[in-house]
Order: C-alpha cells, then structure tokens, then sequence
C-alpha cells in the first residue's frame, strides 16, 4: 500500500543546525528559510534573519563545502526599505535563481503590504547590489521563485496565493517580469492528507533530464499546530503546468529535536538547494522550527526514482 521508498531519502547533516542566532555577528532572534547558491567557489545562504522587534532581514552566510566554517556577513544584504510602501514590517523567505540568459540572480522575497504579504523581485549580477522591481502580483502571496531560465520565451514563476482561503500552489507566465498571466493551480491541496490545509513552493525548481524537480512543503493543523513536511512533484520540461508526477507520502519532516523545538515546533521549510555537479548530490537548506538553518542531503536520482516508481500521475492541472 506505501512504498519504503519514502523513508529516510534525505540524510540529515550531523552537524545541523549549521546557523543560529550565536553565528550572528549582532543581536537577532531567529535565522532560518535561507536561499542557496553556488557562487564563487561558495556555497551562498541568504539567511532569513529575525530582529527583536519581530521583523525580518536577510543577511549572507557564505561555507566552501556547504556545511561547515561558515562566515556570516557584519551586515544585512537587504534590509525593508521604507521606500517600498509593502517593506514596512520586514522582508522574509527568499528564493534565489541564477538567470543564465541575462547572467543575473534573481531573488524572490515575501514583503509586507498593508494588503497582505506579497512577493517581491530584486535582481543582482554580483550579490553586492540589488536592483529592486517592487511587489509581483497582488496580496495574498507567498513562496515564490522564478524558474532558472524562460520556457518558450516567458519567464515562469511559482507561487501561492491565497485566494477565498484556499492555498494552493499556482503558476504564472510573464514576457518580461513585469506582465504576468496565464495564472493557473499547479499543486492543490489534497483534502484529508499530510498536505491538506496548504502546500508552498520550497526551492526554485530543478531541471532534470525527466522534469523540473519540486520540492514543496505542505502543511496540516492539528490539535497543537501546525506540521510543515515535505513532498516532491515532477513537471514537465516543456509544459511546466503539467505535474508528471507527485510523492504521496511527506518525503521529510520535524523529527529531531531542533525541528520540534523553537519558535514555531514542528516546522521544516526548505528554501534553497545546491547540486553538486558531479555526484549529483543534492544540499536541501531548510528553517528548522522557524529558529535555525539546517542541512539534509540525497541523491538527486533517489529522488527522482521516487518520483517515477511511485509518484502519482496528477494529469493536466488549472481546472
Ligand atoms: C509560513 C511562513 C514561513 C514560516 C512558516 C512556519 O507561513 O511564514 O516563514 O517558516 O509559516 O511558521
């Protein structure tokens, strides 16, 4: 009936959690969700990092091997900018895309407007200045990431919006970042299971020789709040609305105690991956209990045999 495909495909680092708060070179409360790059020979964490008024900046946290002796910056990389009406109470969450085609980053980040959350863009060419573009789409939104390059000539963005209370992930076209259409469901919430109450983007989407690996998280309330686990999906190359396939079962979620302890117990919420070119290995950075940085690794063809042998084919989505 269930598959021990599941089971422990990612391995924990046994270093975890790899950042908290005593990393920090000032006074924070909480760091946690970070985008991951390769960039320079580093592996690259834009840190989601908590103040104590409660607002959030992001900061860079730069290691060789992704794992260890990590250098976090003297000062945040972005802050909330008060010019930016929807900045006013911090900036969260981000995602981050290198664009080859215009050999620029992007990075997709969650801001406050009086509205509602909504997704912001900054671009960056060398992680030292950012160019901001302001608010994407309308409140309520959330956990967004462009995909790394344009599919037939449109920039692709994943994202999650709200909309009558009902959270699902959705994806939306764009000829130049600015126009955005084509708006349509990509992963619904599955009534009953692991990930009924809402589903979320976790990192941007992986292109692999099969499909654009994604890796969401999806959430249920329970009596004492809320899990936050994590499952896979598979799209099309060419199509990316088409879901080839999803994971049934959560393929990671809060076991160990730092996952189950902290500001919000319970949560694991991966925001950045990094693939080693040649073992393929995937580095999964994940907010552990919405207090650390934590790491866990697997091979980015278990992954996608689990995907194949026992994913379900979801068929054509955006009913
Ligand atoms: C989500 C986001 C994340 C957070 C998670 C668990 O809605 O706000 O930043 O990690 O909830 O609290």
């Amino acid at each position: 009936m269930f598959s021990d495909h599941h089971k422990e495909v990612f391995k924990r680092f046994k270093g975890n959690p790899i950042l908290t708060p005593k990393h920090w070179p000032y006074t924070v409360n909480a760091t946690f969700n970070p985008a991951a790059v390769r960039h320079d020979d580093e592996t690259v964490l834009l840190v989601r990092v908590e103040d104590l008024r409660g607002f959030s900046h992001l900061t860079f946290a730069r290691s060789r091997d992704g794992l260890t002796n990590w250098q976090v910056d003297e000062k945040p990389a972005l802050v909330p900018e008060p010019d930016y009406d929807e900045e006013q109470w911090g900036i969260e969450d981000p995602r981050m895309v290198w664009l080859e085609e215009q050999q620029e980053y992007a990075i997709t980040y969650v801001s406050f407007s009086k509205g509602g959350p909504v997704v912001s863009l900054a671009l960056s060419k060398d992680l030292k200045t950012f160019q901001r573009r302001g608010a994407m789409l309308p409140p309520e939104d959330k956990d967004a990431s462009l995909f790394p390059r344009k599919i037939n000539d449109r920039y692709v963005l994943i994202h999650r919006p709200i909309i009558r209370g009902e959270a699902h992930i959705w994806i939306s076209f764009s000829p130049d970042l600015k126009h955005w259409g084509g708006h349509r469901i990509l992963i619904p919430v599955r009534p009953g299971w692991w990930d009924c109450t809402r589903v979320g983007l976790g990192p941007p989407p992986i292109e692999t020789d099969l499909g654009w690996l994604i890796i969401y998280h999806g959430v249920r309330v329970t009596v004492s709040g809320s899990l936050y686990r994590v499952g896979l999906a598979l799209l099309d190359l060419e199509e990316p609305w088409r879901i080839i396939k999803r994971s049934d079962g959560w393929v990671f979620g809060p076991q160990e105690p730092y996952e189950r302890l902290g500001d919000v117990p319970g949560v694991t919420f991966p925001t950045g991956t990094v693939v080693n070119p040649e073992t393929k290995e995937l580095f999964m950075y994940y907010g552990a209990a919405d207090s650390c940085v934590c790491v866990a690794t697997a091979k980015l063809e278990d992954l996608l045999d689990l995907l194949v042998c026992t994913g379900k084919e979801e068929g054509r989505s955006g009913r």
